[in-house]
C-alpha cells in the first residue's frame, strides 16, 4: 500500500532520488526532503510554485470539515483568498491570524481585530470567527500564550461533528499551528513556502485534523523571489516602525525591490514595515532615477531578478486620514500628512494593495 510521509503527506517512493517522496529506506515515515528540512534546514527540492492551488481547494470542498484558514498577519494582504466562501460548500470559516508576535506590541489585539474585520468586509469576505495567535514557534504552551487555548476554544464551537481542516496561503503557519495543538512536531515546517505537498491526515481522538499544502499566487514576491533573497523578505523578529518625517519631496527605496515617492507635500510621515534585514534607503525625489540606475543590484539590493527590471509604477492621490501601501510578500509603507501623490514602483509581476492603516 502507499505510505505518506508524516512530515509532508507525499507519498513515500523508495527508487527516484531526484523525484519528491524518496527515501532509501522502506521502513521511514519521513521522505528524505522532510528529513532534510527537519535536521538541517535545507530544502533539496523547492516546491514554491510546485502545488496546484485549485485542486487543493477542491479536495478541501469535498471534506466535512469547519475550516481554519490560517493568515500570516505580517503578510496578510496576499494571504487574502477573495470569494473563499464559494470554495467551502457552507463550511463554517474561523480565520486564525498567526505571527502575532511579528507585529509592533503597541497595536492591540482589539485595534488589530477591527482592522481584520472592517478589511475582510471591504473585500467581501466574511468569517465566522478570529482567533490572533502568535509565537508558535518556541512558546506555543507558554504560560503567557493562550493562543492554542482559543483555537481549541473555537473548534469546540464550530466543529458540530465534523473535521477540522488547516487551510491559507503557503507560508503562514499552518503546519506549526498543527503541531502546536498536537503537542509534538510532527508535521514538517519551514522558512520556505511549499513545505506540505499533500493533505495529512492527524487522528486527534474525536475528530481527524487535515493539514493541507499551502496555496500560492503569482504576484506575491515570495513566489517570486530565489531562496537567498527569501531569507532577507521574510522577517525573523518583531517588525521595528521605520519612521520618516519629510519636508519635501522624497523617495525611499527597500534595497533593490521596490521604491516609494511622496510627492507634493509638506510635512508626511511615512513609517516602513519590513523585514529588518532589509536595508532602507532615503533620499530627494529628483535624484531616485539616478540611484536607481546607478545603483541597483550594488548599494541597492536584494533585488528579485539579475536583470534590471521594468518597474510596474502605481499611483494613489493623497492617502486619506492614513494609507497603508503594501506590497505583497513584502511589507507596507504608512503614510499619513498632506502629501499630493504617492508613487510605487515594484517590479513586473508585483502585486501592490492602498488599504486604510492598519496601525
Ligand atoms: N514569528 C513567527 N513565525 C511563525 C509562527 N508560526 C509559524 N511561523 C514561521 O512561519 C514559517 C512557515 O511555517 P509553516 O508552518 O511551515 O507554514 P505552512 O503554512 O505550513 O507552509 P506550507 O506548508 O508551505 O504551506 C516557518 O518559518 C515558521 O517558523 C509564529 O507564530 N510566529
Ligand atoms: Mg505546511
Amino acid at each position: 500500500m502507499n505510505k505518506q510521509c508524516k512530515g509532508c503527506g507525499v507519498i513515500l517512493q523508495y527508487t527516484n532520488k531526484n523525484q519528491i517522496g524518496y527515501t532509501p529506506k522502506e521502513d521511514a515515515q519521513y521522505c528524505q526532503r522532510c528529513f532534510r528540512i527537519r535536521h538541517y534546514d535545507d530544502v533539496t527540492i523547492s516546491m514554491k510554485t510546485g502545488i496546484d492551488p485549485h485542486t487543493v481547494l477542491e479536495q478541501i470542498a469535498r471534506l466535512d470539515a469547519m475550516v481554519l484558514w490560517v493568515v500570516d498577519l505580517f503578510d496578510f494582504e496576499s494571504n487574502m483568498i477573495h470569494g473563499i466562501q464559494r470554495h467551502l460548500n457552507g463550511k463554517p470559516l474561523i480565520m486564525i491570524g498567526t505571527k502575532r508576535d511579528l507585529l509592533p506590541d503597541t497595536l492591540s489585539n482589539e485595534k488589530l481585530s477591527r482592522f481584520i474585520f472592517e478589511r475582510c468586509r471591504d473585500l467581501g469576505i466574511s468569517i465566522d470567527g478570529l482567533v490572533i495567535c502568535g509565537d508558535l514557534v518556541k512558546n506555543a504552551h507558554a504560560a503567557h500564550n493562550d493562543s492554542i487555548a482559543e483555537v481549541k476554544k473555537a473548534i469546540a464551537l464550530y466543529r458540530d461533528e465534523r473535521d477540522v481542516v488547516v487551510m491559507g496561503m503557503a507560508n503562514a503557519g499552518k503546519s506549526t499551528l498543527l503541531n502546536a495543538l498536537l503537542e509534538r512536531n510532527d508535521l514538517t515546517t519551514s522558512r520556505y513556502p511549499g513545505t506540505t505537498l499533500e493533505i495529512v491526515n492527524v487522528d486527534m481522538g474525536e475528530y481527524i485534523l487535515h493539514d493541507t499544502p499551502g496555496l500560492t499566487r503569482d504576484d506575491s514576491c515570495l513566489t517570486l523571489a530565489n531562496d537567498d533573497v527569501l531569507k532577507q523578505l521574510i522577517p525573523n523578529q518583531r517588525l521595528k516602525a521605520r519612521n520618516y518625517q519629510l519636508y519635501e519631496d522624497q523617495s525611499l527605496a527597500i534595497g533593490g525591490l521596490a521604491r516609494l515617492d511622496l510627492i507634493g507635500g509638506k510635512k508626511v510621515s511615512c513609517v516602513g514595515y519590513f523585514s529588518s534585514q532589509l536595508k532602507l534607503h532615503r533620499g530627494k525625489q529628483e535624484k531616485a532615477d539616478a540611484l536607481w540606475e546607478n545603483h541597483w543590484s550594488e548599494l541597492l539590493s536584494p533585488t528579485l531578478t539579475k536583470e534590471h527590471t521594468t518597474m510596474r509604477k502605481y499611483t494613489h492621490l493623497g492617502c486619506g486620514e492614513k494609507l497603508d501601501v503594501v506590497i505583497h510578500g513584502l511589507g507596507w509603507f504608512c503614510i499619513s500628512g498632506d502629501v499630493k501623490v504617492i508613487h510605487i514602483y515594484v517590479p513586473k509581476g508585483v502585486g501592490v494593495a492602498f488599504r486604510k492603516a492598519m496601525i
